[in-house]
């Protein structure tokens, strides 16, 4: 089931999400609406308080299916990232919660994450290119951190206000 998304602002985005204690088939359920939800924006990656649930759950797939790659969809329940590479990378990114709203962002080129899989199985794995991105992006979210949050403060006060006009406007129809 597709899972309406929250957009910036809104108090459930700046949470501290909680660690998943133990894996259920209500957690998997909610992985699955997760994964729907963000095919169906389009999207590449999502996390759980993007949908209001202020859970460590993220999902994401960054295969490029329009140039004939096979879909590879992750779903990753506390997921950290536990080494990140001195070189840095500078990616434009853009986020489901603040809607056609892109701007530079300068992160780790490489991580490497460590998550439990949908069935509870330790994972860890490197990540490099727009899925390392991708991966911080969406840690960040269950850290209560926006990528408008690495922006100088001008900015992610220009595109607020715009979210908040969004809103209203949305509201009305
Ligand atoms: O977390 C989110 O809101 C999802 C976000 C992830 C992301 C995008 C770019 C850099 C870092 C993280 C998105 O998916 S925004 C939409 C998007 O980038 C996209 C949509 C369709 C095709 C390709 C990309
Ligand atoms: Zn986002």
């Amino acid at each position: 089931m597709k899972r309406p998304i929250l957009i910036h602002p809104d108090p459930r985005l700046k949470k501290l999400c909680a660690p998943v204690p133990d894996l259920s088939d209500e957690l998997r359920v909610l992985a699955d609406d997760m994964l729907e939800t963000m095919y169906d924006a389009p999207g590449i990656g999502l996390a759980a308080p993007q949908i209001g649930v202020l859970e460590r759950l993220i999902v994401l797939d960054c295969a490029r299916a329009d140039d004939g790659e096979t879909p590879r969809p992750l779903v990753m329940f506390n997921p950290r990232v536990i080494a990140s590479s001195d070189e840095r990378n500078v990616y434009e990114e853009g986020c489901l919660s603040i809607p056609e709203q892109y701007a530079e962002v300068e992160r780790p080129k490489l991580v490497e994450v460590e998550w439990l899989d949908r069935d509870g199985k330790l994972r860890k794995e490197e990540f490099d290119g727009l899925w390392a991105t991708c991966v911080q992006h969406e840690i960040d979210h269950l850290d209560g951190k926006l990528f408008i949050d690495y922006l100088k403060p001008l900015k992610r006060q220009m595109i607020t206000r715009k979210m908040v006009k969004l809103k209203r406007e949305r509201a009305r129809i």
